[in-house]
């Protein structure tokens, strides 16, 4: 049969206990070509989590912090979409153990009562613009407690546990998680984000509403249009013009 190869996440496992970054040492595995594709590396606690842009990603014990490996026939602008897709489903995955609604917000961020409980880290190893491999780090705040996360987060950080009060199983959540990233991958790379817009409107955190995209070094004000087909936010900006916007930070306001 022609058509798009099956890739199935979780394929090989590499579990730690303790690492500097998840994604640092699938970057390393797959430089060295010990990761099959949908491999992934896990750990219980990682001691120098990365977010985006060099920010700190943090990773106690309780959370699911994983990276998986993939190794993509895409054009590298078409990869970058791969960061929403995959929030999308850890939303998804997310929803089957929880009622209150669990949203995306545009780029790469899973919310829970509008505070940051899953983040997408996607790093991209190129070589004369052709894809050599992808890392799509995720990390899900499961059990963490309040203690566990820095006081300075605790408005904008939230976990599974914290909103429901109840513990969950994380191998039970994580292959919810690898289920969902599974299926929304290989939907993407037959349909594109065409075939994930409608799931993606559905639970997208600003639609509709004034935010400020922080993007190139500068701020834009305007209404939420939501995402155009290929994983571009759309902004109405104060003086009626629709801008694309293909990377940054989104708030409210
Ligand atoms: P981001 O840059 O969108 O978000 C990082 C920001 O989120 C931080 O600056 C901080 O304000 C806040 N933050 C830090 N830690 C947490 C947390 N545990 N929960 C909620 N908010 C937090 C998001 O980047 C991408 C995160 C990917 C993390 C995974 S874990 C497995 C893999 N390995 C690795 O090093 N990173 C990825």
């Amino acid at each position: 049969e022609p058509g798009p190869r099956k890739v199935r996440f979780g394929s090989q496992r590499l579990q730690l206990d303790e690492t500097s970054s998840t994604n640092t040492v699938a970057w390393e595995m797959a430089d060295q070509g010990r990761l099959a594709e949908g491999g992934i590396v896990i750990a219980a606690r990682q001691t120098q989590g990365k977010g985006r842009r060099g920010r700190r990603w943090e990773s106690p014990a309780g959370g699911l912090w994983l990276s998986i490996v993939l190794y993509p026939e895409l054009q590298v602008r078409d990869v970058v979409p791969l960061s929403l897709v995959f929030a999308l489903a850890v939303a998804c995955a997310l929803q089957r153990f929880i009622t209150a609604p669990v949203k995306v917000k545009w780029p790469n961020d899973v919310l829970l009562g509008g505070k940051k409980v899953a983040g997408i880290l996607l790093e991209i190893n190129t070589e004369f613009d052709m894809i050599k491999y992808v890392v799509a780090g995720i990390g899900v705040n499961v059990n963490l407690r309040a203690e566990d996360l820095p006081a300075a987060l605790r408005d904008q950080a939230t976990s599974l546990y914290l909103e429901t009060g109840q513990e969950f199983d994380l191998e039970a959540v994580l292959s919810a998680i690898l289920a969902e990233l599974e299926k929304a991958y290989a939907r993407y790379l037959e349909t594109g984000f065409k075939g994930l817009r409608r799931q993606f409107m559905e639970r997208c955190a600003h639609f509709g509403q004034p935010v400020t995209v922080h993007t190139q070094g500068r701020d834009l004000s305007g209404i939420d249009q939501g995402i155009d087909d290929h994983g571009c936010l759309r902004l109405k900006l104060k003086d009626g013009r629709l801008v694309r916007v293909t990377a940054g930070d989104v708030m409210p306001g």
